[in-house]
């Protein structure tokens, strides 16, 4: 359950954070298809609780509190839903749902969530399911004196206690099992092609048990994906595990990497570390990036820049996360993500926010997507510069970051040569001879001839530009017949990066 189902060449996933399941499926048409990439990553699906209060009015994280599986939330209907997925797979993109099984709400009392189903978080009651007191982790299976998770280096407490006060589904119980394996049958049956498993390292259960855990014994019992929407026979959905390891606790990644992928939250604070040169780090030493920097096995990581969680402060990594905010190194740092063959890789694609710092902390960290006076979430629309309004950042839609998804994969299955670095910060290398990149991130220009793997020919720069119309919109790079080119990099250009591919020469 390590593929992600990609159809073709294709190699990159993008988080269409808070989207509507509408917006989702006119983008797949329009732009994902055709643009190259390969999947979506959608917002939880399933009911959740509504939260509305002063100043906190309906935050983007009420959608990890789940009230029950029916398919209602402010991203769409049902009905919206089944028939995004159909369009996606139709224009080629898979589409990944977050799954968040390890908890229901937090101590909310009673309401009813988005779908109209009813709860009552204190009696552990959710009839939309239904869930009761008895399919609840409680005081036999949690060890701590709240109930909720008090310490990360005791492996029994973060599976079994509430992780902030969410009311923790225990996956030990059958019925509990029942329910997940159903819902999840359910979404890929509609053709979704995987998940993403919201809080893993809290449901896993392997300390106390000597069989390969809970969450196995769930993945195990899910249906193949439908071939009538183009899968191959047999083919197991993906799963990609959300587990948070920067060492030091009593849970690691290493644990989840038989039955999935698990998300390498350290690619994502060394990259922003590495790109701001923090604490002496400079750009050389990517130069064995991947389990060289002590990360999990190559084909079992999911990689990003920035995710949902850290952009805001939330989760983990700290302020050396590079977001679109700081759009010039996000785009060094994604060029090379996309660039270099080390896990699958997913592009963040944001909504905007204004930031509010008290005390170090931004505390407009919960402000949900765009919307209406009824928090009716807004449409993406699209300007005639291919980016987007109503306050939609798109990040995927950015030139250096699209053409470097199609960089991905034309290089797709080739491996890195020629490598070169200065004494600091500049770096080149190729993908076999489908590609060349170089990124200067020193304060002096970089000037010199490569060779670069490619056969001779002239290429398009896909940063500055794109090929288009039989031209290049951006800069030409000449490749002699020996496969060297002259490569020049300001260090005041905008992007400081070169990048020429196979599919991208005239
Ligand atoms: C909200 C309020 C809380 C309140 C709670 C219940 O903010 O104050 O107690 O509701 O009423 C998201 C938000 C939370 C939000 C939650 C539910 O980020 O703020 O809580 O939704 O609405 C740990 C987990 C990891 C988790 C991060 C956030 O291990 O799985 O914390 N990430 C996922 C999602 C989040 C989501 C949830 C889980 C919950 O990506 O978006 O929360 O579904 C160390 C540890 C990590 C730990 C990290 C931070 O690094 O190693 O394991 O991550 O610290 O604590
Ligand atoms: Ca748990």
């Amino acid at each position: 359950q390590h593929d992600p189902h990609f159809v073709g060449n294709r190699t990159v996933m993008v988080h269409l954070f808070e989207w509507r399941w509408n917006d989702i499926a006119e983008e797949c048409e329009r732009f994902l298809g055709p643009y190259g990439y390969g999947g979506v990553q959608v917002s939880p699906p399933n009911e959740n609780i509504i939260l509305s209060g002063n100043p906190v009015n309906r935050p983007w994280y009420e959608r990890y509190q789940p009230v029950s599986y029916k398919l209602e939330t402010r991203s769409g209907t049902e009905q919206e839903f089944q028939s995004m997925v159909r369009r996606c797979n139709s224009a080629g993109v898979r589409i990944y749902v977050d799954a968040v099984i390890n908890h229901m709400t937090g101590p909310a009392g009673r309401g009813v969530g988005t779908g109209g189903s009813s709860y009552d978080a204190d009696a552990l009651s959710f009839p939309g399911v239904p869930y009761s007191s008895s399919d609840f982790n409680g005081r036999n299976e949690c060890p701590s004196g709240s109930g909720d998770i008090e310490s990360y280096n005791d492996a029994i407490q973060v599976r079994n206690c509430r992780l902030l006060g969410l009311r923790d589904l225990n996956q030990g119980v059958g019925w509990v099992r029942d329910k997940i394996v159903e819902f999840f049958n359910k979404l890929t049956g509609y053709g979704v092609a995987g998940f993403r498993v919201d809080a893993s390292k809290h449901i896993v259960d392997a300390s106390k048990h000597m069989w390969p855990g809970d969450l196995k014994a769930i993945f195990d019992r899910l249906n193949s994906l439908p071939t009538d929407q183009g899968f191959p026979s047999g083919a197991r959905p993906f799963i990609f595990q959300e587990v948070i390891d920067n060492g030091g606790e009593a849970i690691s990644s290493k644990e989840y990497i038989g039955h999935g992928r698990v998300t390498e939250f350290k690619a994502s604070t060394n990259i922003g570390d590495v790109i701001r040169k923090n604490n002496g780090q400079q750009l050389k030493y990517v130069r064995n990036w991947g389990e060289g920097w002590g990360y999990i096995p190559e084909g079992t990581a999911v990689v990003f820049v920035d995710n949902h969680d850290n952009q805001r402060g939330h989760g983990s990594g700290g302020a050396q996360v590079l977001t679109f905010r700081n759009s010039r190194m996000y785009k060094m740092a994604t060029a090379f993500f996309l660039a270099w063959p080390y896990g699958v890789t997913r592009v963040m694609s944001s909504y905007y926010w204004d930031q509010d710092f008290q005390g170090g902390r931004d505390v407009n960290d919960w402000i949900g997507p765009p919307h209406d006076n009824n928090f009716n979430t807004l449409p993406v629309t699209i300007n005639p510069d291919m980016t987007c309004g109503n306050g939609w950042m798109c990040e995927h839609r950015w030139r250096q970051i699209f053409n470097m998804a199609r960089f991905r994969n034309a290089v797709k299955g080739t491996s890195v040569q020629g490598w070169w670095e200065n004494e600091s910060n500049q770096i080149a290398f190729s993908r076999g001879n489908r590609g060349f990149i170089a990124i200067n991130n020193d304060n002096y220009v970089l000037d010199r001839t490569f060779s670069t793997g490619l056969p001779g020919g002239i290429y398009c720069d896909v940063i500055s530009g794109s090929l288009s119309g039989g031209t290049c919109t951006g800069k030409f790079i000449t490749v002699g017949n020996d496969g060297n080119a002259q490569i020049y990099i300001s260090n005041t250009d905008e992007d400081p990066i070169i990048a020429i591919h196979a599919d991208a020469k005239l």
